[in-house]
């Protein structure tokens, strides 16, 4: 845990979110700030700053949970798309790592 990561906060139960998935090294909820019908955030619960600083196993157990949450979301079937914003010229605000599920409407390509 680092003390003022906010996700560490969010998988320790000090910030409230509406968890919809978790194991014991993962843990799914849905964002703050959805840009689709379907917006949910996988993180590993351990503290990892980006998704290229993750070991294989902990990076396929957040891969899997994205699939897992696409399928109890209702969205896998038509499809959805999986987001790691990666540092400043990536979009990334929260520095604990996270994968963005996003699906519920056809979605644009390329990104902004
Ligand atoms: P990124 O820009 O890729 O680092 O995405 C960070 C996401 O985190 C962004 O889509 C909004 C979301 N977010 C920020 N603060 C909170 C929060 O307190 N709770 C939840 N559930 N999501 C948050």
């Amino acid at each position: 845990m680092t003390a003022d990561c906010l996700f560490c906060r969010i998988v320790e139960g000090a910030v409230p979110a509406r968890v919809v998935h978790e194991t014991d090294t993962v843990l799914a909820f849905h964002d703050i700030d959805p840009q689709a019908p379907t917006h949910v955030l996988v993180i590993p619960k351990e503290h990892h700053r980006a998704a290229g600083d993750l070991d294989p196993l902990t990076a396929g157990q957040v891969v899997q949970a994205a699939h897992h949450v696409a399928k109890s979301e209702g969205i896998a079937e038509d499809g959805y798309r999986l987001v790691f914003n990666t540092g400043r010229d990536g979009g990334q605000t929260v520095f604990h790592v996270h994968c963005h599920v996003l699906g519920g409407r056809r979605l644009n390509w390329p990104p902004g």
